[in-house]
């Protein structure tokens, strides 16, 4: 497998932190044994925690006003999956890549074996029928799934296919679907009859998928439709998951609810009726910002695992979301970013894992409120980076992930390498 960053000054960097990564490590195992916790423990879980990332996440995003191209931008997929390997080198919890297509379309095999040489592997492949593609026969301006233009519904229903066809060449055992489709208008359509057509395009997108596979339905609650999206929120999800049938699962991005949402309810909520197939992680303050997990509102990503650990505690193995990070990056390094989205991600996982339930269930059932708070803020408040850091360093990674990848250099190295293509610099995400 290649190493993309030197092995040899990962191991240096490591080497001028050990110290510091101990020493913070022990005073950590005091404090968590006097708790009655097991810092190895804790230590081992980090150490298979995982989530994977976009590829769409490793160029530099932009706005509908503008994108401004960064630095040695991956110009292909397989450019993609390198700076992904260099992320998940030195964080030791980024395994899979979630592509996308068309974007990443390129013959299957090339790019499994890609993934292969970096020792990267697929997670959920995404569909694409919010833009229209080259040379494509029907365009998705009046929708995708939902269109009244059966040609066009066939079309988006083909490419779902197709994906579903790449999916499996890569190893992948899920779809996700997210369309943008929807009105501007009142009036502009129907809306139980886009619903019912969206229903009628996915069930011949279901009845498409390989036993072992799930489709993840992901809502978004608004843009590019401003008036009516059809599957705006977690409950026509849920009902669509539902009459599709078993395979069907509902994906939240943290990013596509109203201000203020609860979403760690509906979190609680899904995974109460099995039918939470996975996350894109990010943050936001007003809408779909997609910006760094966890740098906005770290307390409702640590709520959300608070949930998801309940829920496994419940449900048992069988309990098994896929986690994905889905975000833009306008104005840092894309794979720094997500270094320390896919940190923030994990911090939330092991924090979760720090909450005491039995004095919480004691404190919800004695209805002390204020006891059951600090209960979880207790966790919330704990420094787990020197659990993190070990976790990574005895994994292989670096103790220090974005240090480590500035002292490497690998910025600049790809920077002469790969030389912005002309009129990088124009608008959209990716
Ligand atoms: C839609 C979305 C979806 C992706 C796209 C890149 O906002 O979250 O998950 O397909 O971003
Ligand atoms: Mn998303």
């Amino acid at each position: 497998m290649t190493k993309v960053i030197d092995a040899g000054l990962v191991a240096e960097q490591n080497d001028k932190l050990a110290a510091q990564v101990q020493a913070d490590y022990e005073a950590l195992g005091g404090v968590l044994a006097r708790r009655g916790q097991d810092i190895e423990k804790l230590t081992a879980l980090a150490q298979g925690f995982a989530v994977a990332v976009p590829s769409w996440g490793v160029g530099t995003g932009g706005t509908r006003f503008a994108r401004f191209a960064g630095r040695g931008e991956p110009r292909n997929v397989f450019e993609k999956l390198e700076d992904c390997a260099v992320i998940h080198q030195l964080t030791q919890s980024t395994p899979t890549v979630s592509p996308h297509f068309p974007w990443d379309k390129v013959d299957a095999r090339e790019l499994r074996a890609k993934g292969d040489e970096l020792g990267l592997g697929f997670d959920a492949v995404n569909s694409n029928t919010f833009s229209d593609a080259i040379g494509q026969e029907h365009s998705y301006k009046f929708g995708s799934l939902t269109a009244n233009n059966a040609a066009t519904r066939a079309q988006a229903v083909a490419h779902n296919i197709e994906c579903i066809e790449i999916g499996r060449a890569l190893g992948s055992k899920a779809l996700t679907v997210w369309v943008g489709d929807g009105a501007n208008f009142p009036g502009q359509h129907n809306l139980r009859g886009a619903l019912e057509r969206y229903l009628e395009s996915m069930r011949q997108v279901y009845d498409a998928l390989p036993d072992d596979w799930n489709v993840f339905i992901e809502h978004k609650l608004f843009e590019p439709a401003f008036y009516a999206t059809t599957i705006a929120d977690w409950g026509t999800s849920f009902a669509a998951a539902s009459a599709l049938g078993p395979k069907a699962k509902c994906l939240v991005d943290l990013g596509h609810h109203a201000p203020n949402t609860n979403i760690e309810m509906i979190v609680a909520r899904l995974a109460q009726f099995g039918k939470l197939g996975g996350f894109h992680f990010n943050d936001s303050k007003y809408g779909d910002d997609d910006l760094d997990s966890g740098s906005i509102n770290p307390f409702q990503l640590f709520l959300v695992f608070n949930e998801l650990a309940d829920a496994a505690l419940r449900d048992g193995p069988s309990f098994n979301p896929a986690y994905m990070l889905d975000q833009s990056h306008n104005v840092t390094d894309p794979i720094e970013s997500l270094m320390n989205s896919a940190v923030e991600v994990q911090r939330a996982y092991i924090q979760s894992a720090l909450v005491d339930r039995a004095a919480l269930v004691e404190h919800q059932t004695n209805n002390d409120a204020l006891q059951a708070a600090a209960t979880l803020k207790a966790a919330f408040r704990t420094d787990v980076s020197p659990i993190l850091a070990m976790a990574r360093v005895r994994s292989g990674g670096a103790a220090d992930p974005v240090s480590c990848y500035r002292a490497s250099g690998y910025r600049d190295r790809v920077a002469s390498a790969r030389p912005v293509k002309a009129g990088a610099s124009s608008s959209g995400i990716v």
